[in-house]
């Protein structure tokens, strides 16, 4: 009978054990993986340091212990957590490597709960997290699957202007000798798609953001494969013969439509299936100024694919990811990163010029009645902020280390308030210079500028 009991107990115990599932966003270099690492590592220290003011439950002493666990899925790799902290912790400090492929983690945080519900069943709960990582590039299809290949086609001609004119050139030239009409010839369409991939690379490397497809560009596993291997068509294709036999042999074009749909079914939705399905709150990282610093295209750029994603992330019923996996998201944090490469009178600014960015997805969440927050930070602190004393004056700087090692003292500059104009960039040169990691001590917790607010809003409640 006693055993019966404490089976019961355990039972209802676990069923008010929490999960919650963290979809971190951000276009490539925003900062997902150092967001990841800081969160985990922040995370693994909440029950033995003192480093979260603003975490509510780590001030009230409340957390008992936290553990990586085995993750549910079983199909992807474990978040290299160990190898991202071996670098920030070399003598020579150096950032987590870029993301080739997805990888998924587990943590369960043990908590004394004060709800009274949850204090009824026990003295202990646990919330496990579920956070996957993966490159930003992947990001950039979700927009795909709400265009068929003649939208797809014409919206990334119409981009062909300017900078990208000139990338695009040798791939628009060699084009010229695809008829579109022709049976398919696999060995045009495999060379013209290196050189539509080429141009991609290109972009990415000038600064631009909007790169589609964006698994041309981290093929992963599916480097070579032939469901990569298109690119947009928007010139006349004859009209179909409709008496064709069903052994028709496909035209280029039939091709090329054929493999954008598979890659769209095969590759775009099964990555969204896997990985988005199901997820409760979601955080949207955004590097403001590595783009002010690149220059105005880049600028608009990035903010038009980010538009582009979150946009087709729409959190009602009409989004395309609530059609297809309807996830029941209810809160939104969206973060200016690396808040740590200005002085902190710059960060309202920092905060506002986010805000202006993606204001109409603002407007699409507050619609759609998700709880939403906005905030700068940094996930790891690579500077110092301080004042340079000249005469009787006090200058905001910061200092840190550059990427070769040297010690600068510098004041990086204003960040706009308001979305700048073209022109802005004639007067304003901005020059925020990366930084290393500040070396850290295995055993304490890493540097930053407020995790603790952010992890009291994505995780706070749940540890009431
Ligand atoms: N100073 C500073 N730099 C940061 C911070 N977070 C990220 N960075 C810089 O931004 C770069 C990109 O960060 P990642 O976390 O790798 O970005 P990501 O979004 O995972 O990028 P992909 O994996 O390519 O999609 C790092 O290598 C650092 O140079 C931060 O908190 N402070
Ligand atoms: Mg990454």
């Amino acid at each position: 009978m006693k055993l019966f009991r404490q089976e019961v107990s355990e039972l209802i115990h676990r069923g008010f054990d929490s999960n919650l599932k963290i979809a971190v966003t951000g276009l490539s270099r925003a900062g997902k993986t150092a967001f990841i690492t800081s969160l985990m590592n922040q995370i693994q220290y909440l029950s033995t340091h003192d480093h979260l003011p603003f975490l509510v439950a780590a001030q009230e002493r409340r957390v008992i212990g936290t553990k990586r666990v085995p993750q549910n899925n079983m199909m992807v790799s474990r978040f290299d957590y160990d190898r991202a902290m071996s670098f920030l912790h070399a003598s020579q400090t150096q950032w987590p490597e870029p993301t080739k492929d997805v990888s998924e983690t587990r943590l369960a945080i043990k908590y004394k709960p004060v709800k009274r519900s949850k204090r009824l069943l026990g003295k202990t709960a646990t919330l496990s997290l579920d956070i996957i990582d993966y490159p930003g590039e992947w990001l950039l299809d979700l927009p795909l699957l709400e265009m068929d290949f003649r939208q797809w086609s014409e919206q990334q001609m119409s981009l062909m202007k300017g900078q990208r004119a000139d990338l695009g050139k040798s791939w628009l030239q060699a084009c010229q000798s695809l008829d579109p009409d022709q049976e398919a010839d696999e060995q045009l369409l495999a060379s013209l798609s290196s050189a539509y991939t080429q141009y991609l690379h290109d972009c990415k490397n000038h600064g631009l953001h909007w790169v589609q497809p964006g698994r041309f560009v981290l093929p992963g596993e599916l480097a070579g494969a032939p469901v990569l291997q298109f690119f947009p068509f928007a010139g006349a294709v004859a009209e179909k013969d409709k008496k064709s036999s069903s052994r028709h042999v496909p035209t280029n074009f039939e091709l090329l439509h054929t493999r954008f749909e598979e890659y769209k079914s095969k590759v775009v939705q099964r990555f969204y299936k896997d990985y988005f399905a199901t997820f409760d709150r979601q955080v949207v990282l955004v590097d403001c100024l590595t783009p002010l610093n690149r220059g105005y295209d880049s600028f608009v750029d990035m903010q038009q694919a980010l538009i582009q994603i979150l946009q087709s992330f729409r959190y009602g019923r009409n989004g395309i990811l609530s059609r297809l996996f309807s996830p029941k998201i209810d809160k939104v944090l969206f973060c200016a990163t690396k808040a740590d490469h200005v002085t902190p009178d710059q960060h309202n600014n920092l905060m506002n010029l986010l805000d202006q960015m993606i204001y109409p997805v603002w407007q699409q969440v507050a619609y759609e009645e998700v709880e939403m927050r906005g905030m700068s930070l940094a996930s790891i602190q690579a500077t110092q902020a301080g004042y340079i004393h000249e005469s009787e004056q006090h200058h905001p700087a910061i200092q840190g280390h550059t990427l070769d090692g040297e010690l600068v003292t510098l004041y990086p500059g204003e960040v706009p308030a308001r979305l700048p104009a073209a022109d802005y960039w004639k007067s304003h040169q901005f020059d925020f210079v990366p930084f290393k990691p500040q070396p850290s001590k295995p055993g304490a917790p890493l540097p930053h500028l407020r995790m603790d607010s952010a992890l009291e809003y994505l995780i706070g409640d749940k540890l009431r």
